[in-house]
């Protein structure tokens, strides 16, 4: 399993949540800065391999190692400092980079910081993460789809031509295969989350039992994939 997000987002004190059963909120000298790995047991017949991420942004290539489709992604973001503009800073650039190199992952979206924000504010914010998503998805389909249109014609008109020579037929060649990789690309969507876990890892420790809960069953199903060869989950 793998926690995501940006800076401060509340990975390491959801980690804590989770792992200890009560609140530890972090200190900042206690700043993850590169990567922990964890050991995780929630239940006598479940281990997890957890890995919590430091400060970098998913820009840098420290993450994209680690991203792969049989792991579990928790991406976080703090609802307390969201707002509309920040959305691909703390929630879109993520979604990406897990598309881009974990096609077929799943994804759990956890809003954290729930103790600090209003009811209202919780209810935009979260509203607001879900349809950002599903509009960009809308809009990556429609661009490959535009793509997949435009190399079927260039397709059809350099086939159309016999070229006769070895050499030539490289180009219909090259183009087919970069249709291959766009049907790839559009078979393999991530299925994106349709909700939003809302948290808060403070005292009061707003749902984390029901979202505990829910991780367990996920972590169980993906229990079976062929993670545990690549020595990711013991
Ligand atoms: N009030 C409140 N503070 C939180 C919560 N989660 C994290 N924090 C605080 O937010 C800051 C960043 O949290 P941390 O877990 O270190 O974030 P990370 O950088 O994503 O690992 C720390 O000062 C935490 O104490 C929460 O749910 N409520
Ligand atoms: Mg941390």
């Amino acid at each position: 399993m793998i926690l995501i997000g940006a800076a401060k987002a509340g990975k390491t004190s959801l980690r804590n949540a989770l792992m200890l059963g009560k609140s530890k909120l972090t200190a900042e000298h206690e700043r993850t800065w590169v990567l922990e790995r964890h050991l995780w047991e929630p239940e006598s017949d479940l281990r997890v391999q957890l890995l919590d991420f430091g400060g970098h942004h998913i820009y840098s290539a420290a993450h994209h190692l680690f991203l792969t489709p049989e792991a579990l992604h928790v991406l976080v973001c703090d609802l307390s400092k969201y707002s509309p503009d920040l959305y691909d800073y703390m929630v879109g650039s993520w979604i990406d980079a897990i598309i881009d190199r974990a096609p077929g992952a799943t994804i759990l979206l956890v809003g954290t910081h729930a103790d600090m924000c209003e009811e209202h504010q919780i209810e935009e914010h979260t509203i607001n993460i879900i349809e950002k998503m599903q509009a960009d998805e809308k809009e990556k389909v429609q661009d490959l789809q535009f793509e997949v249109e435009k190399l079927k014609m260039d397709l059809k008109a350099t086939t159309g031509k016999d070229s006769g020579t070895k050499f030539e037929d490289i180009k219909p060649q090259r183009l087919r295969e970069k249709l291959n990789h766009l049907h790839k690309l559009l078979n393999e969507r991530v299925p994106l989350p349709d909700k939003m876990y809302v948290v808060s890892c403070a005292e009061d420790f707003l749902n984390i039992p029901e979202f505990k809960a829910d991780l367990t069953k996920k972590l169980k199903e993906t229990d079976e994939r062929p993670f545990q060869k690549h020595g990711i989950c013991s």
